[in-house]
């Protein structure tokens, strides 16, 4: 169990390392959103997850993708824009659906579909829950209000995950969002736990009560993840301080900090491993024939 979750985390950070490295060759469409630094949180979130749980996603996907279980190639695939991808090379980087996960670019317009989607799950008494990752800037969408007031109102099965990374694009929460965070979901009546932390058992630990009230009826229920983006927003658009970026690295890298509870050689195994099974993903996805456009 222990190495899985450092594997995970790895096989996420590998693939996103490998998309930074790769997007100046021309080989992807459209842009691309790292999940780098922010790991632990799909990881340990999704950890709870059950057969027929449906998962809301938003430009951030990559990671929320891989640990739902997502395919390396086909998202490679996908982000080439070739047949073989996650929705056929439509979608892109931020707009992909396999089995229960979806992904919307826009910001807070998963949130009503979500809820929808939760209420749909109640009323047809499957005893599936829907699990929404929206960013701190999401927070700026007055839908994600309708929808907290909606699932409060109707009990909807679904577990709001806030992940606060304190920067939206370029601009810093202090110039965006006035208020609490956690308060927004508890003025309507949501149960909310906050942590801050890039641990990842931490995080599992803080999500696993919360799915056990989604599944025994308790309503909706939220999560707020004080994280950090260690990467660019996008590609190459970083404009924060960079003596503040390396110091979080070194303070708050989930896979470091995870690392603790293996010995070296395990590490360095899965390291390996992970690297070479992301290279092949990425050249299988490379030889895909194109669309015939
Ligand atoms: C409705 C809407 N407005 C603006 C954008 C452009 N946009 C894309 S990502 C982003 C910032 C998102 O910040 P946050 O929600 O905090 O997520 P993060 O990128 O930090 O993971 C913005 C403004 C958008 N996608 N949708
Ligand atoms: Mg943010």
């Amino acid at each position: 169990m222990s190495a899985d979750f450092y594997r995970q985390m790895a096989r996420i950070r590998r693939f996103e390392e490998t998309v930074l490295e790769q997007f100046s060759s021309g080989l992807f469409y459209g842009t691309t959103h790292t999940y780098i630094g922010q790991e632990a949180n799909a990881v340990g979130v999704l950890s709870h997850l059950a057969d027929g749980d449906i998962v809301f996603s938003n430009h951030r996907c990559h990671g929320h993708f891989i640990a739902y279980g997502g395919d390396l190639w086909a998202l490679f695939a996908e982000l080439m824009g070739k047949p073989t991808g996650v929705v056929g090379g439509i979608g892109g980087s931020q707009h992909i659906h396999w089995r229960d996960f979806y992904s919307n670019g826009v910001l807070g317009s998963t949130a009503p579909v979500a809820t929808g989607a939760a209420l749909a799950e109640k009323a047809k008494g499957s005893g599936q829950v829907a699990v929404i990752f929206l960013g701190d800037g999401a927070l700026g969408e007055g839908v994600l209000y309708e929808s907290l007031n909606i699932a409060a109102l109707w009990q909807a099965p679904i577990l709001f995950v806030l992940e606060d990374n304190r920067i939206a694009q370029t601009t810093p929460i202090e110039l965006n969002l006035a208020g609490d965070i956690a308060a927004r979901f508890a003025s309507f009546g949501i149960p909310v736990a906050e942590l801050d932390s890039s641990d990842v058992t931490a995080i599992t630990d803080a999500a696993a009560p919360l799915y056990e009230q989604l599944r025994s009826g308790g309503g909706p229920q939220a999560l707020v993840l004080h994280t950090v983006r260690f990467g660019p927003h996008s590609k190459g658009d970083d404009t924060r301080n960079e003596a503040m970026l390396a110091r979080l690295r070194a303070e708050r890298d989930p896979l470091s900090i995870y690392a603790g509870s293996l010995d070296a050689a395990e590490r360095e195994a899965i390291d390996s491993a992970v690297a070479e099974e992301v290279a092949a993903a990425f050249a299988r996805a490379q030889a895909d024939p194109e669309h015939q456009r």
